[in-house]
C-alpha cells in the first residue's frame, strides 16, 4: 500500500530515471544498442528495485503511464545518441502485460516514434512468453508492429511454459536467452546444452539470439563458439546512466 501511494506520485515528481545496459555483437565486440531499464529513486526510501514496484504498477494499472513514459524517454535518448554519430544504435524497451493488451497500443507506439523522430527499425520491444499467451489477438498485434519496422524479441526465453510451436507463428526477430541459463553454463551441463540448443534452433528459424546475464569471459567465449549473435551482462557493463553510456560510446571510436 505504501509503495502504491508512492508510485502514484512518482511520475509527476520525476522520481523515475532510465538505466541503459549495452548490448554487444559478440563477433565484432561493438555496442549495437542498449536495453532501457526503469529506476525509481524515492526521496525517502531510496532506490526501489523494479522487481518490487513493477508488479504493483502492473496490478494498479500505473504501468500504463509509466511504460509510456519510459518508452518515450528511451526513444528520445536513442535518437540523441544517433545524432551524436552512433547512427546504428538500437534501443530495447520492456513491454508489460497491461501495455501489450491495450487496444490502442499500435497508435501509442506510432505516436511516440513520430514525436521522438526515431526510426521504427531502431526500436526493439521485449515481450515475454506469458505476455503473448495472455493476450487476445497477440499475433496480429505483433505482426502490425513488425510491419511498421519495429523489432520484437522474446525476453526471458526458456523460463515460460510455452510450446515450441509458437516460435513458428510469432512474428519475432530475436530470442533473449534468460540469464538463469547463462549463469550455469559451466556448472550445469544441462544448461550448457540448453543454451546451445536454443541458439541452433533459433538460427534454423532465422531468428537472432542474444544472451543475457553474461558475467565472465568464459561465458562469452562459450557463446562466441556456439555462434550466439549478441550478449548483454555485467561482464560488459551494468545498466548505467545515459551520461555514462554516452561516455562509453564515445570511447568506442
Ligand atoms: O533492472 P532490473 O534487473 O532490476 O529489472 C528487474 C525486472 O524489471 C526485469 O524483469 C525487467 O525486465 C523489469 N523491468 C525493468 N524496466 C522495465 C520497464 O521499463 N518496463 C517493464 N515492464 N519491466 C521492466
Ligand atoms: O527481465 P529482464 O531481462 O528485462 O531483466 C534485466 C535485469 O537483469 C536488469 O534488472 C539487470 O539489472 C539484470 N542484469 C543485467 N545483466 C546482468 C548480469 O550480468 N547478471 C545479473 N545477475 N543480472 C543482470
Ligand atoms: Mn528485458
Ligand atoms: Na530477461
Amino acid at each position: 500500500m505504501k509503495l502504491e501511494i508512492g508510485l502514484r506520485k512518482a511520475l509527476e515528481r520525476e522520481e523515475f530515471t532510465v538505466a541503459y545496459q549495452p548490448q554487444i555483437n559478440v563477433i565484432s565486440n561493438e555496442i549495437i544498442g542498449s536495453e532501457a531499464l526503469l529506476r525509481w529513486n524515492h526521496p525517502e526510501w531510496g532506490l526501489i528495485s523494479p522487481s518490487e514496484f513493477i508488479p504493483i504498477a502492473e496490478e494498479t494499472g500505473l504501468i500504463l503511464p509509466i511504460g509510456e513514459w519510459i518508452l518515450k524517454e528511451a526513444c528520445l535518448q536513442n535518437k540523441e545518441w544517433q545524432k551524436q554519430g552512433f547512427e546504428d544504435m538500437r534501443i530495447a524497451v520492456n513491454i508489460s502485460s497491461r501495455q501489450f493488451k491495450q487496444s490502442d497500443l499500435i497508435d501509442r507506439v506510432k505516436k511516440i516514434l513520430k514525436e521522438t523522430g526515431l526510426a521504427p527499425h531502431h526500436l526493439e520491444l521485449e515481450l515475454t512468453e506469458s505476455i503473448i499467451q495472455d493476450s487476445k489477438h497477440a499475433v496480429e498485434k505483433m505482426q502490425q508492429l513488425k510491419d511498421m519496422g519495429i523489432h520484437l524479441s522474446i525476453d526471458d526465453f526458456g523460463t515460460g511454459y510455452s510450446s515450441l510451436n509458437y516460435l513458428k507463428t510469432f512474428p519475432i526477430h530475436t530470442l533473449k536467452i534468460d540469464r538463469s541459463f547463462t549463469r550455469n553454463i559451466f556448472t550445469d551441463s544441462k544448461d550448457a546444452s540448453l543454451v546451445e540448443t536454443i541458439i541452433t534452433m533459433a538460427h534454423n528459424l532465422n531468428l537472432k539470439v542474444i544472451a543475457e546475464g553474461v558475467e565472465t569471459i568464459e561465458q562469452l567465449q562459450f557463446l562466441q563458439q556456439k555462434q550466439c549473435n549478441e550478449a548483454q551482462g555485467y561482464y560488459f557493463s551494468h545498466p548505467i546512466s545515459a551520461e555514462l553510456m554516452s561516455g562509453v560510446l564515445g570511447g568506442r571510436a
